[in-house]
């Protein structure tokens, strides 16, 4: 299988550190910039993005809770998304909401590389409070998730490494310490380590 990347995308981080707890050994990891080789990338997703998965007989897969959910059922060891009830329901619904946050994170950073006339302060406010409320909402039920390892815990830490990786001048996790907490322990993990955005 070969999974389209680029080391600095937090999308694909969530799927290299899913394949890592996974234990899927058989990945190849390809790097691709959407912006520069849509040549490379286009025709396998035609939404132009990474991560995308190659596997099969030439078959593709995207977007990354797709490609994580697809690791988890290939993979081994536990489970990272509950099967079915209502337990699965939360995991997906927390894994959205730190889904989320990562596109509210991306849309600041795509917002500041613009020339400064056409940037918007008010959308740049807006995605900034919708962060700071996935962040309060993500300690409060912290609890809640299930298990030391889950999807949403990978989406959490891959969000909140994103923000520390290229919003890093604002304190993020300052109003939310148990969060830190959590976050710092997690990021210990050896798949997090093997993955660090560059
Ligand atoms: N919802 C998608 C988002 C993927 C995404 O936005 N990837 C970025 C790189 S971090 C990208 O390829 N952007 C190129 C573009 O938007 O054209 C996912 O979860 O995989």
């Amino acid at each position: 299988m070969k999974l389209l990347v680029s080391h600095a995308s937090p999308y694909a981080r969530k799927c290299r550190v899913t394949a890592l707890e996974k234990g899927i050994t058989n990945l190849e990891e390809v790097h691709v910039s959407p912006l520069d080789e849509p040549e490379k990338l286009n025709h396998l997703n035609p939404l132009g993005k990474i991560p995308c998965l190659i596997y099969g007989e030439n078959k593709t897969l995207f977007d990354s809770p797709v490609i994580c959910a697809y690791f988890d059922e290939m993979g081994e060891g536990p489970r990272l998304m509950p099967k079915e009830g209502e337990a699965h329901w939360a995991m997906r619904r927390h894994e959205a909401l730190f889904d989320g946050l990562l596109d509210s994170a991306l849309g600041i950073v795509v917002d500041l590389r613009k020339p400064e006339q056409q940037q918007s302060e008010q959308w740049q406010q807006r995605w900034g409070c919708a962060i700071d409320r996935a962040l309060s909402q993500g300690q409060n039920e912290l609890d809640k998730i299930e298990g030391d390892i889950s999807a949403a815990q990978i989406a959490l830490g891959c969000a909140i490494g994103y923000l520390e990786f290229r919003l890093g001048k604002h304190d993020w996790l300052a109003p939310y310490p148990y969060l830190r907490e959590w976050y710092e322990t997690f990021n210990q993990r050896p798949s997090m380590q093997a993955t660090l955005p560059k």
